[in-house]
């Protein structure tokens, strides 16, 4: 049967994504949450059927909207955040509100009506590794959050279990490493290096690009979810990853050459504050307990395909690329 989902925060990328993928792959019919701040865009959730995706228009610190919504719901799935760590350096406020008082706002909501929870969160709140550290991150892993941004996910991630322990809400959490592919902002790595190469400025390299992201596609994420969605039990933390670890030079000059730049032809500006060495999960409890795989282990060929994305889709980064440029520029970045 249909269930009718919840999913908060897709308007923004990885949400949109989600909402993508239900539609092609299951019958459930789906209702957006979104406040549409600065990263939330309409034209990421245009072609979708009518009949299946309702879009909202309102806060998750909302507690009137969120409860009629919620009650009118079988699942909810949260990923509405304040997303962006350099945006926590400089103005840590939205993120503490959205992401602290949005999820308890959520969970409340969640706990009075009953309903199944999932909650969307990040390997970040792990902090980070050695370069030559031979260990990954599992769900055994101590949490110990470095920026504004994983403090506030890991305080959202532990509400989640004080709600499973003490209220016995039936609720999952998934911690997913760095993800990529379309109608990502303009903000992040992969999507600013690209769409500065078509814009003609320089791609900008934070340091000297040695920290290593452990990349994803936000397809795979959706189908690990959704599988955790359907059969994650209640109260577990499953870890997403593919086994994409690349350092950043790496990745930039893949970019530039896939492009049909000479390699080198970036910047180097300067380094973000508390910047994280290394992220790299181990994802063997999803693969394992729910039989879980990515689709999109090349990750040079989901990286094309990105490019190809942001080529044919200017109308959909292009409003947002000027005001993203100038405030890096402020910041020296
Ligand atoms: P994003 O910034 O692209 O989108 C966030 C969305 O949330 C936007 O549409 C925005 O309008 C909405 N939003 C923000 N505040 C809101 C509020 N108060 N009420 C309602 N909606 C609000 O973020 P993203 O990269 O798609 O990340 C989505 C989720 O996935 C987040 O919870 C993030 O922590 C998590 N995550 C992201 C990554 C990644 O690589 N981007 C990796 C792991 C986990
Ligand atoms: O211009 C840049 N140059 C650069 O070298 C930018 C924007 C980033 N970087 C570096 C910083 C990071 O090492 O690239 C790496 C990736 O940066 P972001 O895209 O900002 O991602 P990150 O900080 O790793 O966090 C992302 O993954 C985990 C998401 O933004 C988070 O929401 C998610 O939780």
């Amino acid at each position: 049967m249909a269930r009718k989902i919840l999913v908060t925060g897709a308007a923004g990328f990885i949400g949109s994504n989600f909402v993508h993928y239900l539609v092609a792959n299951t019958d459930d019919v789906v209702t957006v949450l979104d406040k549409f701040t600065y990263a939330g865009n309409e034209a990421s959730l245009t072609g979708l059927p009518e009949n299946r995706v309702t879009v909202v228009r309102g806060d998750i610190c909302d507690a009137e909207v969120v409860d009629r919504l919620v009650a009118d719901s079988d699942v909810v799935v949260h990923y509405a955040a304040e997303s962006h760590n350099d945006n926590s350096l400089h103005d840590p406020r939205p993120f503490l509100d959205t992401n602290i008082i949005g999820t308890y706002t959520l969970l409340e909501a969640v706990r009075r009506h009953g309903k199944r929870y999932h909650h969307i969160s990040t390997d970040e709140v792990y902090g980070d590794l050695e370069l030559d550290d031979p260990n990954r991150f599992t769900e055994a892993t101590p949490y110990n959050p470095s920026s504004p941004y994983s403090s506030t996910k890991a305080g959202s991630d532990m509400l989640v279990r004080a709600w499973v322990r003490s209220f016995g809400v039936q609720a999952t959490i998934s911690n997913c490493s760095n993800n990529y592919g379309p109608r990502q902002h303009v903000e992040k790595f992969i999507p600013r290096q690209i769409t500065n190469i078509l814009v003609g400025e320089r791609p900008k390299l934070y340091g000297e690009g040695l920290n290593v992201r452990d990349w994803i596609h936000a397809d795979d994420h959706s189908s690990a979810v959704l599988r955790i969605v359907e059969a994650g039990r209640i109260g577990e933390t499953y870890l997403i990853g593919a086994d994409g670890e690349k350092n950043n030079k790496e990745v930039l000059e893949l970019i530039l050459t896939g492009m049909g730049q000479p390699a080198d032809a970036y910047d180097h500006v300067v380094d973000r504050p508390g910047h994280d060495l290394r992220y790299a999960i181990d994802s063997t409890k999803l693969r394992t307990e729910l039989g879980w795989q990515p689709s999109f282990p090349d990750f040079e060929k989901g990286l094309a395909a990105t490019i190809d994305w942001y080529r044919e889709n200017e109308a959909w980064w292009q409003p947002q690329k000027a005001a993203t440029e100038a405030k890096y520029k402020e910041q020296g970045q």
